[in-house]
């Protein structure tokens, strides 16, 4: 009975603005494209919260065969834009080559389907990341030709950071779902539209500081100014928190011994346009990281995104030195 009236209560705490009636007027074929991916988030969660999942497997209780989560959470993904019908090309972290999914198709779509599946087994949350493009490429583009991006949460609540062309700063849609169904639905329920100073830093890679002198200094300067470290290992958690706290800074620096880990086409650049599109700046050490063009699927970036001034720090104390990559 508590769970039926929640969302009920929840609906009455929300702006109230459905998915559809926040899309209505965008291009439609956009529109599919992007509800193509709300969808396959629903179907992710429902797997996630309905099945045993460990690291390696997923035993879920609808008889799909033995699937490592994130490449269950793929094949989802992959299906949705196939039947949204608009979607000519799609890459997935997972299977990183430019897929034909419908020729003609009117974008493209780069995803990791399940980011932090290493730390689902202790139950952090975990996300899915997606970035569309127009037209069928995904190799040669940037960041700047975005039209859509999104952060999927697989937390104690799941929600989507979404930005879109035509839409001011970043979205933040909650899945209302009783659990005994799979229908939940979509609510708006915050617009992020600016990233201040504050003392709040997620460091990651922190191994790099031990051969990346710039690192160092700047772990140092947070420890010294006393921010809060926040960091759980888990990219869209520790970069989505920055935007619901509107403060603070996450870094994934590289070093000769511990070289970039973050995927440019599946992870900085999407993240990259929800948090510039949310007033934030993102830099890989020396510019906006939607300013690098996608060479191959495997193109992987440092990353900082913030506000202005630690971002600025970023680049001046960490910088992008290329014995550093
Ligand atoms: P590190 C998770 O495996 C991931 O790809 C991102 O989600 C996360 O930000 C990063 O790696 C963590 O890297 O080196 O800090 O553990």
């Amino acid at each position: 009975s508590v769970l039926r009236a929640a969302p009920a209560a929840l609906r009455m705490a929300q702006t109230g603005e459905t998915l559809e009636e926040f899309l209505a007027g965008s291009d439609p074929k956009l529109v599919k494209c992007v509800a193509a991916m709300f969808a396959s988030c629903k179907e992710v969660a429902y797997k996630i919260r309905t099945a045993s999942c460990d690291k390696m497997a997923c035993f879920n209780d609808f008889g799909d065969e033995q699937l490592a989560i994130d490449m269950l959470a793929d094949k989802i993904i992959f299906d949705n834009l196939e039947a949204s019908g608009v979607v000519a090309t799609a890459s997935s972290e997972e299977v990183p080559k430019e897929v034909t999914i419908t020729e003609g198709g009117a974008y493209s779509v780069a995803f990791d389907p399940l980011d932090g599946s290493s730390i689902i087994d202790t139950n952090f949350t975990v996300g899915t990341i997606f970035g569309v493009w127009p037209g069928d490429k995904l190799v040669g583009t940037t960041g700047r030709e975005l039209v859509a991006g999104g952060m999927v949460l697989y937390g104690p609540r799941t929600t989507v950071t979404l930005a879109m062309e035509g839409k001011e700063g970043a979205h933040e849609f909650l899945l209302i779902d009783d659990f005994s169904s799979r229908h939940g639905s979509w609510v708006h329920t915050a617009t992020f539209t600016a990233v201040n100073e504050g003392k709040l830093y997620a460091p990651g890679n922190l191994r790099a500081a031990e051969d990346n002198p710039g690192y160092a200094e700047l772990i140092d300067y947070y420890r010294k100014e006393k921010f809060q470290l926040r960091y759980s290992g888990g990219m869209v958690g520790d970069v989505n928190q920055i935007l619901v706290k509107g403060k603070g800074v996450f870094c994934n620096p590289s070093s000769p011994s511990a070289k970039a880990k973050l995927r440019l086409l599946y992870e900085v650049g999407p993240i990259g346009y929800v948090m510039e599109k949310a007033g934030a700046k993102s830099s890989d050490g020396s510019g906006s990281v939607l300013d690098i063009k996608v060479q191959s699927t495997e193109d992987r970036s440092q990353v900082c995104y913030g506000s202005a001034g630690e971002v600025a720090r970023f680049e001046q104390m960490v910088g992008k030195k290329a014995e550093m990559n």
